[in-house]
């Protein structure tokens, strides 16, 4: 199989989601449908998404699969959580939060537009995702979908982890535990969300749903762990964001608790118990694998 073209297809396929799914931004208030594609359409890696749908694919959904019939298409869920990853990106951005300038290689939402109206965009998108959900899933699909996607993105997983992201970051001195907490539930609770949504849609049994579950946490720790190893050795033109400024405000990462080398070691063990779980399910994995494989050596 050709990995990259691969991936073509699936951002390709994702991106033409984005714009079907949501709405057109002449839509009244037009300021605000502009603001939440504004950020959408910036780019960005759309990891999430296309797990989610080379998931749901691994178990047969693809339109054009024997397999895929009365199997439902991943793309609305895979929209769905791009929209609740682009709301927390913009809300991190926010004066209030990160306070940061560049997103995706653009000015942030609120330099674009303006505080008020980015708050009101991220805002949207979180709703907008659980309206795709709803509308988009027959019952009980719809509500297992709903229920996934509110966990992961909850008080207790992304929300959660963004909280304590930002009480450590006042001591500056996290703890290895504090920083696996933040890690786990800001990060790698989302990508969790990815595989374990296209499983569901996949109609996967619950032992893959759990191989699903745990393959996402690693995948999810190891790309962390690039981010912050990224965040210490790229560049903002590359990366599309700051650069340096974890470093700078003497954030606890992983790289300043463990070094860049064993940083890069602990993202490859994690890349590799991921690969582990990939190849115990059913069907083939490969493009899965590599593509977590990949995450690896990302340049942003
Ligand atoms: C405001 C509730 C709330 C949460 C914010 C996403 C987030 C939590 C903070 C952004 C800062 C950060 C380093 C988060 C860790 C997860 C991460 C690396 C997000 C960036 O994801 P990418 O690299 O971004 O997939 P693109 O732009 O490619 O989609």
């Amino acid at each position: 199989m050709d990995f990259t073209a691969e991936l073509k297809r699936h951002v390709a396929r994702v991106e033409r989601g984005l714009d079907q799914f949501v709405p057109r931004a002449d839509t009244r208030p037009s300021r605000l449908h502009t603001a939440m594609r504004y950020s959408l359409e910036a780019g960005g890696k759309r990891l999430r998404p296309v797990l989610l749908v080379a998931t749901a694919e691994l178990f047969g959904t693809r339109d054009d699969s024997p397999l895929a019939a009365g199997k439902a298409d991943a793309l609305a869920a895979a929209v769905a959580l791009e929209c609740v990853h682009t709301y927390s990106l913009i809300h991190d951005d926010l004066p209030c939060m990160d306070n940061d300038d560049l997103r995706r290689g653009r000015p942030t939402a609120h330099k674009q537009f303006d505080e008020a109206t980015a708050l009101l965009a991220g805002d949207a998108l979180l709703t907008h995702a659980f309206a795709l959900l709803g509308e988009n899933y027959p019952d009980p699909l719809a509500a297992t979908l709903v229920r996934e996607l509110a966990n992961a993105a909850g008080s207790r997983h992304l929300i959660g982890g963004q909280m304590e992201d930002l009480l450590a970051e006042k001591k500056s001195d996290a703890t290895p535990d504090e920083l696996e907490f933040i890690h786990l539930n800001k990060t790698a609770a989302m990508i969790e969300a990815a595989l374990v949504m296209g499983g569901l849609i996949g109609q996967a049994n619950e032992d893959a749903i759990t191989t699903l579950r745990r393959a996402g946490r690693h995948l999810g720790l190891a790309f962390q762990i690039v981010d912050d190893i990224l965040d210490a050795t790229s560049d903002t033109a590359t990366l599309g964001k700051t650069a340096g400024k974890d470093l700078k405000a003497g954030k606890t990462t992983f790289v300043k608790l463990h070094g860049l080398d064993a940083s890069r070691r602990f993202a490859q063990t994690n890349t590799q118990s991921a690969a582990e779980a990939l190849r115990t399910l059913p069907g083939d994995a490969s493009f899965l694998t590599w593509l977590g494989t990949s995450l690896g050596s990302r340049p942003k």
